[in-house]
């Protein structure tokens, strides 16, 4: 049984992307309500960051790498390290990670997360012209396919959809129909809503 720590909440925290890819494969796990840079995330994280899950003497952080142990432990929602379809899919990973998430990122720090005297006034707009931008890019990417990482559903489409949906929690409106209508139906998937706990 995996015990993730972190949340069920799907309004931008990365623990969804780990309950997510834990539907799709259909493994056991708990999710053990743990907020990030608390007592008890530092205990077994020393950046306190969310997700991070347990597995019998193992502990695992980053989402992206949790994802990636996860998949390549069942042989599910990836390709063969060593292919080009693998290279293909990594190459889409790192394009949200770098292009899409990082503008994001900074912009819920300056909106939300950090202390009002924190903040910078001036970021929020450069971040939300950097979201629109990696949008673009991910629609001309993606195309007529029906998934980002190859030809069948992986966790580049757990990556991708999760941080598009993650900008309109952070009230950026999608501008493009190939990004409106990939995101509703990564949404379909029976696994989001189970994954959401529902
Ligand atoms: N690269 C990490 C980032 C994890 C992360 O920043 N998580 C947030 C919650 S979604 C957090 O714990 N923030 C608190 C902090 O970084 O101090 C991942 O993908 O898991």
């Amino acid at each position: 049984m995996y015990k993730v720590l972190g949340s069920r909440n799907n309004r931008g925290n990365r623990s969804f992307r780990v309950n997510w890819g834990l539907e799709e494969m259909g493994l056991d796990y708990e999710v053990i309500e743990t907020l990030p840079r608390s007592d008890e995330m530092f205990a077994i994280n020393p950046l306190g960051q969310a997700p991070t899950v347990q597995f019998g003497d193992l502990t695992l952080t980053d989402s992206l790498a949790i994802l990636h142990y996860l998949s390549s432990k069942t042989g599910t929602l990836t390709h063969a390290s060593g292919t080009p379809e693998r290279a293909l899919m990594d190459a889409r990973i790192n394009f949200i990670i770098t292009e899409l998430e990082a503008p994001i990122w900074l912009l819920v720090r300056h909106v939300i997360l950090r202390p009002k005297e924190a903040r910078t006034p001036g970021v929020p707009a450069i971040a939300e012209t950097d979201v629109a931008h990696a949008e673009k890019r991910f629609a001309k990417l993606l195309g007529d396919g029906n998934f980002f990482g190859g030809e069948s559903f992986t966790i580049a489409d757990i990556i991708a959809a999760h941080c598009l949906h993650w900008a309109e929690c952070a009230r950026i409106t999608l501008q493009s129909d190939v990004t409106n209508s990939y995101l509703a139906r990564m949404r379909a998937r029976p696994a989001w809503a189970r994954a959401e706990g529902n």
